[in-house]
Protein backbone atom coordinates (compact mmCIF):
# COMPACT_ATOMS: atom_id res chain seq x y z
CA UNK A 1 0.00 0.00 0.00
CA UNK A 2 1.69 3.24 -1.33
CA UNK A 3 2.03 5.62 1.53
CA UNK A 4 -0.19 8.94 1.64
CA UNK A 5 1.83 11.97 3.03
CA UNK A 6 -0.45 15.17 2.95
CA UNK A 7 -0.64 18.36 4.86
CA UNK A 8 -2.28 19.53 7.28
CA UNK A 9 -3.70 22.95 8.42
CA UNK A 10 -2.48 24.26 12.26
CA UNK A 11 -0.55 27.44 12.77
CA UNK A 12 0.25 27.31 16.48
CA UNK A 13 3.68 28.17 17.08
CA UNK A 14 4.78 29.59 13.84
CA UNK A 15 6.05 32.65 13.18
CA UNK A 16 5.09 34.46 10.19
CA UNK A 17 5.53 36.85 7.99
CA UNK A 18 3.21 38.62 5.17
CA UNK A 19 5.01 41.11 2.87
CA UNK A 20 2.52 43.21 1.24
CA UNK A 21 2.59 45.68 -1.59
CA UNK A 22 1.30 49.43 -0.76
CA UNK A 23 0.16 49.34 -4.09
CA UNK A 24 -3.61 49.09 -4.66
CA UNK A 25 -3.70 49.12 -1.17
CA UNK A 26 -7.30 48.84 -1.01
CA UNK A 27 -7.07 45.83 -2.52
CA UNK A 28 -3.51 44.14 -0.29
CA UNK A 29 -5.16 45.45 2.88
CA UNK A 30 -8.43 43.04 2.46
CA UNK A 31 -5.86 40.41 1.24
CA UNK A 32 -3.35 40.69 4.08
CA UNK A 33 -6.54 41.14 6.85
CA UNK A 34 -7.61 37.79 4.68
CA UNK A 35 -4.71 36.30 5.81
CA UNK A 36 -4.12 37.00 9.21
CA UNK A 37 -7.62 35.59 9.99
CA UNK A 38 -7.25 32.46 8.70
CA UNK A 39 -3.71 32.14 10.77
CA UNK A 40 -5.68 33.40 13.71
CA UNK A 41 -8.44 31.04 13.19
CA UNK A 42 -5.64 28.07 12.85
CA UNK A 43 -3.86 28.94 16.07
CA UNK A 44 -1.52 31.36 15.16
CA UNK A 45 -0.98 34.39 18.06
CA UNK A 46 -1.34 37.55 16.64
CA UNK A 47 2.09 38.78 18.09
CA UNK A 48 3.58 36.11 15.86
CA UNK A 49 2.72 37.87 12.83
CA UNK A 50 4.35 40.50 11.24
CA UNK A 51 3.21 42.59 8.58
CA UNK A 52 5.82 44.30 6.26
CA UNK A 53 4.71 46.70 4.02
CA UNK A 54 6.73 47.47 0.86
CA UNK A 55 5.97 50.20 -2.04
CA UNK A 56 4.46 47.87 -4.58
CA UNK A 57 4.80 44.38 -5.70
CA UNK A 58 7.91 44.64 -7.60
CA UNK A 59 9.39 45.04 -3.78
CA UNK A 60 8.04 41.74 -2.81
CA UNK A 61 10.64 39.47 -3.53
CA UNK A 62 13.68 41.14 -2.54
CA UNK A 63 11.91 41.41 0.77
CA UNK A 64 10.76 37.81 0.82
CA UNK A 65 14.42 36.88 0.45
CA UNK A 66 15.27 39.51 3.63
CA UNK A 67 12.90 37.87 5.44
CA UNK A 68 14.04 34.09 4.76
CA UNK A 69 17.68 35.56 5.48
CA UNK A 70 16.99 36.88 8.59
CA UNK A 71 15.92 32.99 10.11
CA UNK A 72 13.47 34.35 12.16
CA UNK A 73 9.88 33.04 10.40
CA UNK A 74 8.32 29.60 9.85
CA UNK A 75 6.94 31.30 6.65
CA UNK A 76 6.29 34.08 4.40
CA UNK A 77 2.81 34.91 2.59
CA UNK A 78 3.26 37.61 -0.41
CA UNK A 79 0.48 39.89 -1.07
CA UNK A 80 -0.17 42.15 -4.26
CA UNK A 81 -2.46 43.34 -6.46
CA UNK A 82 -1.03 43.87 -10.07
CA UNK A 83 -3.93 45.41 -12.36
CA UNK A 84 -3.72 45.76 -15.85
CA UNK A 85 -5.83 48.23 -15.74
CA UNK A 86 -3.63 50.94 -13.67
CA UNK A 87 -0.65 50.56 -15.89
CA UNK A 88 0.50 50.31 -19.22
CA UNK A 89 3.68 48.13 -17.48
CA UNK A 90 1.62 45.53 -16.05
CA UNK A 91 3.26 42.77 -17.82
CA UNK A 92 6.60 43.79 -16.20
CA UNK A 93 5.53 43.78 -13.11
CA UNK A 94 3.48 40.84 -13.00
CA UNK A 95 5.98 38.63 -14.53
CA UNK A 96 8.93 40.34 -12.39
CA UNK A 97 7.08 39.63 -9.03
CA UNK A 98 5.92 36.53 -9.74
CA UNK A 99 9.60 35.42 -10.97
CA UNK A 100 11.41 36.75 -8.04
CA UNK A 101 9.08 35.10 -5.18
CA UNK A 102 9.26 31.94 -7.60
CA UNK A 103 13.18 31.69 -6.95
CA UNK A 104 12.85 32.92 -3.62
CA UNK A 105 10.79 30.49 -3.18
CA UNK A 106 13.05 27.84 -4.52
CA UNK A 107 16.41 28.86 -2.29
CA UNK A 108 13.86 28.89 0.86
CA UNK A 109 13.98 25.84 3.84
CA UNK A 110 10.14 27.44 4.62
CA UNK A 111 7.76 28.25 2.38
CA UNK A 112 7.08 31.17 0.69
CA UNK A 113 3.62 31.80 -0.62
CA UNK A 114 2.78 33.65 -3.92
CA UNK A 115 -0.35 35.17 -3.07
CA UNK A 116 -0.16 38.20 -5.55
CA UNK A 117 -3.24 38.92 -7.23
CA UNK A 118 -2.90 39.52 -11.15
CA UNK A 119 -6.04 41.02 -12.54
CA UNK A 120 -7.51 43.25 -15.87
CA UNK A 121 -9.81 45.37 -13.60
CA UNK A 122 -9.92 46.96 -10.20
CA UNK A 123 -13.12 44.98 -9.39
CA UNK A 124 -11.81 41.54 -10.18
CA UNK A 125 -9.02 42.18 -7.58
CA UNK A 126 -11.50 42.99 -5.15
CA UNK A 127 -13.67 39.94 -6.12
CA UNK A 128 -10.57 37.81 -5.14
CA UNK A 129 -9.62 39.72 -2.46
CA UNK A 130 -12.87 38.56 -0.52
CA UNK A 131 -15.63 40.56 -2.00
CA UNK A 132 -16.92 37.97 -4.29
CA UNK A 133 -14.83 34.82 -4.96
CA UNK A 134 -12.94 33.77 -2.30
CA UNK A 135 -9.73 35.69 -0.50
CA UNK A 136 -5.90 34.86 -1.66
CA UNK A 137 -4.60 36.12 1.24
CA UNK A 138 -6.98 33.25 3.28
CA UNK A 139 -5.85 30.83 0.25
CA UNK A 140 -2.34 31.73 0.96
CA UNK A 141 -2.23 31.15 4.46
CA UNK A 142 -4.03 28.00 4.13
CA UNK A 143 -1.03 27.06 1.63
CA UNK A 144 1.49 28.09 3.96
CA UNK A 145 0.75 26.11 7.04
CA UNK A 146 -0.45 23.00 4.42
CA UNK A 147 3.53 23.10 2.67
CA UNK A 148 5.23 24.07 6.43
CA UNK A 149 3.58 20.60 7.61
CA UNK A 150 4.54 18.90 4.28
CA UNK A 151 8.34 20.11 5.20
CA UNK A 152 8.39 18.87 8.43
CA UNK A 153 7.24 15.55 7.56
CA UNK A 154 9.34 14.96 4.82
CA UNK A 155 12.51 16.54 6.14
CA UNK A 156 15.39 13.81 7.37
N1 LIG B 1 2.75 47.71 -8.12
C1 LIG B 1 1.76 46.87 -7.79
O1 LIG B 1 1.84 46.18 -6.77
N2 LIG B 1 0.64 46.79 -8.56
C2 LIG B 1 0.50 47.53 -9.70
O2 LIG B 1 -0.57 47.39 -10.39
C3 LIG B 1 1.53 48.42 -10.07
N3 LIG B 1 1.38 49.26 -11.20
O3 LIG B 1 0.28 49.34 -11.71
O4 LIG B 1 2.34 49.92 -11.64
C4 LIG B 1 2.68 48.49 -9.23
N4 LIG B 1 3.70 49.34 -9.54
C5 LIG B 1 4.72 49.70 -8.62
C6 LIG B 1 5.87 48.71 -8.60
O5 LIG B 1 5.49 47.51 -7.95
C7 LIG B 1 7.08 49.26 -7.86
O6 LIG B 1 6.73 49.57 -6.54
C8 LIG B 1 7.65 50.54 -8.51
O7 LIG B 1 7.86 50.34 -9.89
C9 LIG B 1 8.99 50.94 -7.86
O8 LIG B 1 9.97 49.91 -8.03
Amino acid sequence: MAKQIKGSFNAKGLKIAVVAGRFNEVVTEMLVKGAVDCLEQHGCKSDDIDIIWVPGSFEIPIMARKIVESGKYAGIICAGAVIRGATPHFDYIAAETTKGIGQVSLQADVPVVYGVLTTDTVEQAMDRAGAKTGNKGWDSAMTLMEMSDLFSKIKK
